[in-house]
């Protein structure tokens, strides 16, 4: 009996044993697109977007319809999804807080997590914000060969030197242009080339493929094809409601700007010719994924690799008189996001369990069996949601600038700005989020429930630490 309790206890732990250690790990397909809202064809964001390659991917996968991001501004949203943190948790709130300098050396981004732990990574295009990539952490990413792109598709101010509006077409700051150029003369066809290139190759190791598209961001110079898509006399403009900003704190309204862009737009008379912009950019985006996915559903790397496409948050065409993003709003904050997960996502999946991107890289960790990081991520996996399961008390949370939150649950919006403005929104009697209830006294409890998910902590800015770093020199000298 014990002779053979010896022999076959080795015999038992070597599955166990050969599983952990020697079981190919899943590979990741990173996919990331530069504002793009919640405008594709399975959420029906807008009535005439054009994304089948998106809703290619969305039919096979679980897509979030209540996804958002943790900061409607490139630099802070894609600093928080890689390494983990919110805004108030790293103090990196603008486009120019740059993220390298100001968070802690001991954080470890996510692709480098995963090259810490046995992954090749493989990156190209704008996975952090443009000015301040990683400068570790990658085996390989993509140099842009800028020969390549043409003169019309690249901003001609980097060839003449000279003020854009001489060179793109547009209203003010809202730039749209049709290219006559094909889709090689523009950077994201190379971009995308990479992750094509990387997925036709042989691979050691698992990989970690992170690839970020630049458009839809502006401006919104693509080739005339995607244009001629939307014939803009059949423009359909986003709804919008008259003396909407009437109940707004004075925050609300410094955040819409009514008399920057939307004042110009109206003058202009070409509101129609900027959604026409905005919906031929997201064709060509989707067109490049296209290309990338297509070679993926051929590739041997089919059935053993994570996809996760995101976007950094949404955008405003008007809605409360406000162009761009860097607001609090739902049309801000809502983006696209699509899981696809071999063994545990089923083909066309919707959920609408509001979440925001901080939980990438938790979820990451748990799906791929990676330790998570020493640091204290902010976000919590959500492997338990890709399969369909909803959580109804969940609450998304947004930042823009410090101190400017919002919570977004399954029925409410709650806005608060530093200066302690407040604004909340019935989301289930009123989508748009027209009618500002937050002074309702019936609805404290409401406003305090939700009040109960905002950041415990907030850092300063790193203009306010400038400041106050520059005070107390002042004050030592003095
Ligand atoms: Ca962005
Ligand atoms: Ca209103």
């Amino acid at each position: 009996m014990k002779k053979y309790f010896i022999v076959f206890l080795p015999l038992c732990l070597f599955p166990l044993f050969a599983l952990s250690v020697f079981a190919d790990k899943p590979n990741v397909l990173f996919i990331a697109i530069d504002d793009l809202r919640d405008w594709t064809g399975y959420s029906a964001g807008h009535p005439q977007v054009k994304t089948p390659s998106l809703d290619s991917l969305a039919s096979t996968g679980t897509v979030f319809t209540r996804s958002y991001c943790a900061s409607a501004c490139c630099n802070p949203s894609r600093t928080a999804l890689m390494t983990g943190l919110r805004p108030s948790s790293t103090g990196v709130y603008t486009n120019g807080d740059d993220w390298r300098k100001i968070v802690s050396q001991e954080i470890v981004p996510l692709n480098t997590h995963f090259q810490q732990h046995g992954y090749e990574t493989l990156g190209s295009g704008k996975i952090y914000h443009g000015g301040f990539p990683a400068e570790s952490g990658w085996d390989d990413y993509l140099v842009i060969n800028r020969k390549l792109i043409t003169n019309t598709a690249v901003p001609a101010k980097r060839k003449a030197n000279e003020d854009d509006d001489q060179y793109f077409d547009g209203v003010g700051g809202i730039k749209f242009q049709p290219l006559d150029c094909n889709d090689e003369n523009m950077e994201d066809y190379h971009i995308v080339h990479y992750g094509i290139d990387q997925l036709n190759k042989k691979h050691d190791k698992p990989f970690f493929l992170a690839v970020g598209l630049h458009k839809p961001h502006m401006p919104w110079n693509v080739p005339k094809k995607y244009y001629d898509l939307f014939p803009l006399d059949k423009i359909v403009l986003p709804e919008v409601l008259e003396n909407d900003l009437d109940d707004l704190p004075p925050e609300g309204i410094q955040f819409a700007k009514p008399n920057g862009d939307h004042a110009q737009i109206l003058e202009s008379g070409r509101w129609k010719n900027a959604v026409q912009g905005y919906l031929a950019a997201i064709a060509f985006c989707d067109a490049q994924i296209g290309r990338l996915l297509d070679t993926f559903e051929k590739s041997p790397y089919r059935d053993n690799t994570i996809v996760v496409l995101w976007s950094d948050h949404g955008w405003h065409h008007g809605e409360k008189a406000h162009w761009r993003k860097f607001a609090m709003w739902e049309e801000a904050n809502r983006a696209p996001l699509i899981w696809r997960v071999p063994g545990l996502t089923k083909a066309g999946t919707k959920n609408n369990t509001p979440i925001d991107l901080m939980h990438i890289y938790p979820t990451l960790c748990e799906l791929t069996g990676l330790p998570f990081p020493k640091h204290e991520l902010d976000g919590k996996s959500i492997k338990t949601l890709l399969t369909g399961n909803t959580d109804e008390n969940a609450a998304a949370v947004m930042t823009y600038a410090y101190q400017n939150h919002a919570v977004r649950t399954k029925d409410w919006r709650y806005i608060r700005y530093e200066n302690g403005g407040e604004e909340l929104y019935d989301e289930t009697k009123d989508p748009h989020e027209w009618t500002n209830l937050a002074s309702k006294p019936e609805l404290i409890s409401i406003k305090e429930h939700l009040a109960s998910f905002l950041p415990k902590t907030n850092l300063p800015a790193q203009s306010v630490k400038q400041n106050n770093q520059r005070r107390n020199r002042q004050q030592q000298s003095e």
